[in-house]
């Protein structure tokens, strides 16, 4: 199924679910105010992700790459939750379990209130050394416009993933482990291009999830898709719950 409509299917799915899987990506956060990496309007539309958010180009340009990502936090520290992030944590009342994957940086779906948020590319709320590996979770260094120093001598990061990076080991474990077992998959959001996170969806559908993309436009994963719903996320999402909601107390 193809279009803005909801089916009957996915929300009988979800009321017979034992584990959905909302997987995310930057287009959940967009109506927070928090650009998207890919979009023709996005803040990455001078830059290729690719060309900056590598160790490279922060060693080459530290004050560059960490002007970028100051710039990122400003917004993101001053962001709130939207209706997508707020129908998925409220999902939790209405199955047995919920896992949010997500790709984001940014904090939103623990801020929404969901218990189980597995972090793919890391938070932009902590930092750590490129050097020696010391973390630096202080909150100073959100707001500070200079690259900082580690005592080693070596500089200051984000503690994102770039490309190149292997993700967090823990993460995906447990992000392989919950896209198994998914009764329904929620892609939500995502261009659906950053590899190994958009292995996930696959897996999910070799184990026998229902297979689900929210998105207004197409990916390379649509039609790898059970359905489609061609709608912004913080549109489609309280309606499913609204109809689930009702579903179940019927
Ligand atoms: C809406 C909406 C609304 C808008 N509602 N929707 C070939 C095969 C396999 C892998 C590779 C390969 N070639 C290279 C690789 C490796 C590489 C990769 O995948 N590259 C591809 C680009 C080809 N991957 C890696 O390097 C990863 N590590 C790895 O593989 O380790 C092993 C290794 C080690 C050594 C050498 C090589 C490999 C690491 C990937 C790290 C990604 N990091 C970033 C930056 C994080 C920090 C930061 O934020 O600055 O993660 S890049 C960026 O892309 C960010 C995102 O999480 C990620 C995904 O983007 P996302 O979320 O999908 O956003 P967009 O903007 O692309 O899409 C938004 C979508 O929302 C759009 O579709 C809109 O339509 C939609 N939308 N409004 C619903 N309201
Ligand atoms: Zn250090």
């Amino acid at each position: 199924m193809n279009g803005t409509m909801i089916s009957n299917t996915l929300i009988d799915r979800l009321a017979n679910a034992r584990l959905v899987v909302a997987f995310t990506g930057a287009g959940v956060s967009a109506e927070s105010g928090v650009a998207t990496f890919r979009a023709t309007d996005g803040l990455w539309s001078r830059f290729k992700p690719e060309e900056l958010a590598n160790v490279q180009a922060f060693l080459a340009n530290p004050q560059m790459v960490w002007e970028w990502y100051q710039a990122r936090r400003d917004v993101i520290l001053n962001a709130r939750p939207n209706p997508g992030h707020i129908a998925i944590a409220e999902l939790e009342e209405l199955v047995p379990k919920v896992s949010v994957i997500t790709q984001n940086i940014d904090g939103l779906h623990a801020a929404a209130g969901s218990s189980e948020v597995i972090e793919l590319h890391g938070t932009i709320r902590k930092n750590f050394c490129q050097s020696c590996g010391k973390r630096y979770d202080d909150d100073a260094l959100l707001t500070v416009e200079d690259v900082q120093r580690c005592g080693c001598g070596g500089m200051i990061r984000p503690q994102v993933v770039w490309f190149g990076e292997n993700l967090p080991e823990d993460a995906v474990t447990l992000a392989e482990e919950r896209s198994i077992a998914a009764s329904v998959f929620l892609s939500i959001g995502t261009s659906s291009v950053v590899y190994p996170a958009a292995g996930l969806p696959l897996i999910a559908r070799e184990y026998g999830a229902y297979l689900v993309e929210v998105n207004p436009e197409e990916t390379p994963l649509s039609h790898s898709m059970h359905e489609t719903i061609r709608l912004a996320s913080g549109e489609a999402l309280p309606e499913i719950v609204a109809r689930l909601r009702t579903l179940k107390s019927a």
